[in-house]
């Protein structure tokens, strides 16, 4: 009878295990208010830096009277990655911008030929000809992009969805309307959802303010199915996330990226803004494997790639014109930069494959 009440408790003791971890696998409820499952463990980044785009005080969960984005939580459930950004959006049509790294090769810099959404806002941050565009931190390289936007009376809200090709070109999508504190996005046709709740008062201050983004649980909450975002785990298991809040045209940066800035103004001008002169990573990793450089091996392929974006253009020519002469711009390991190397460069011009 012993044996048999020891095989009952060890079942006992099972069943619970095996209960709590389905339990666990329940996924959020996307509706911009903090899942228990996203914390403590997949809390990515918090704000520690004051509003320049002014701080919330009206409390209710449709308007907001300022944007700050508090702390960034993501979680992997059943294939869909579900992000949930403290904060507010304010109701005045400024934009959230979040960019996802989920495999190699992408955008370390945004070009002007992504897809025309939100009255081609996208590309409102990209190259205008004359090579500038948003650039992001060294390692770090978009693959896919979401935007979000709240305003009108009575108000309402909206997303896109882009593609974010190594050489542009690519897909986007309008994917509907909600409303903030009641009515979620839900793109069947995608499987996105976008639900925001803008009554938060707490976490950043405006200037001078609180410093903090800590223990904010309302905000913007999505889900976007990992094959959307072409998510490719034999090229890059961690998954990075940019997030930032823009002014209404896509035109104007603010201070509030995640992760977070240091303590400064807001940015301005997004084709100027190159976040890899900026201390620190302006993103946030959601690590699969610990073992997993934060950059990966440049492929073999692209020796002539100078600044490791994937990409074999003008900025490398320069590179390697300017080192001419000296080890700077070798592509063969001769020590010396000559015709060799600039003929390597021109045969490999454009992405690397
Ligand atoms: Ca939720
Ligand atoms: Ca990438
Ligand atoms: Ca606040
Ligand atoms: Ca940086």
């Amino acid at each position: 009878m012993m044996t048999h009440n020891f095989i009952v408790a060890v079942l006992a003791v099972l069943h619970c295990f095996i209960v709590s971890s389905a339990f666990a696998q329940v996924p959020p409820i996307v509706d911009g208010t903090l899942d228990a499952i996203y914390v403590p463990v997949n809390d990515l980044t918090t704000q520690s830096n004051t509003t320049g785009f002014g701080d919330s005080n009206l409390g209710v969960v449709d308007a907001a009277n300022g944007s700050e984005l508090d702390g960034l939580h993501a979680v992997v459930i059943g294939e869909v990655l579900y992000l949930f950004l403290g904060g507010n959006l304010e109701s005045n049509f400024n934009k959230l911008e979040v960019f996802i790294d989920a495999k190699s090769g992408g955008q370390n810099r945004l070009p002007g030929n992504n897809p025309d959404i939100d009255f081609n806002g996208l590309n409102r941050m990209g190259d205008d000809g004359t090579g500038n565009g948003l650039r992001f931190d060294t390692c770090f390289s978009a693959d896919f992009y979401i935007t979000s936007t709240c305003g009108g009376a009575p108000i309402e809200m909206w997303a896109n969805i882009a593609q974010l090709l190594t050489e542009g070109g690519g897909q986007g999508a309008y994917i509907g309307s909600g409303i903030p504190g009641s009515v979620a996005i839900d793109n069947l046709k995608y499987g996105v959802k976008v639900a925001i709740n803008n009554s938060n008062i707490a976490g950043v201050g405006g200037d001078g303010g609180n410093t903090s983004g800590a223990g904010v649980t309302t905000g913007i909450e999505m889900a976007v199915p990992l094959i959307l975002l072409g998510y490719d785990p034999t090229t890059q298991k961690n998954i990075k996330i940019c997030a930032a809040i823009n002014g209404g045209g896509h035109d104007y940066l603010s201070n509030q990226f995640l992760a977070p800035l240091a303590p400064m103004g807001n940015l301005g001008e997004p084709r100027n803004v190159d976040l890899s002169t900026i201390e620190g990573n302006q993103y946030a990793v959601l690590v699969v494997d610990t073992n997993e450089p934060d950059c990966a091996p440049r492929p073999p392929a692209c020796p002539p790639d100078f600044n490791g974006d994937l990409i074999i253009d003008g900025s490398d020519l320069a590179t390697l014109l300017s080192g001419w002469g000296t080890p700077a711009g070798d592509t063969n390991g001769d020590q010396t930069t000559d015709g060799s190397d600039l003929a390597t460069l021109l045969s490999a011009w454009g992405p690397c494959v």
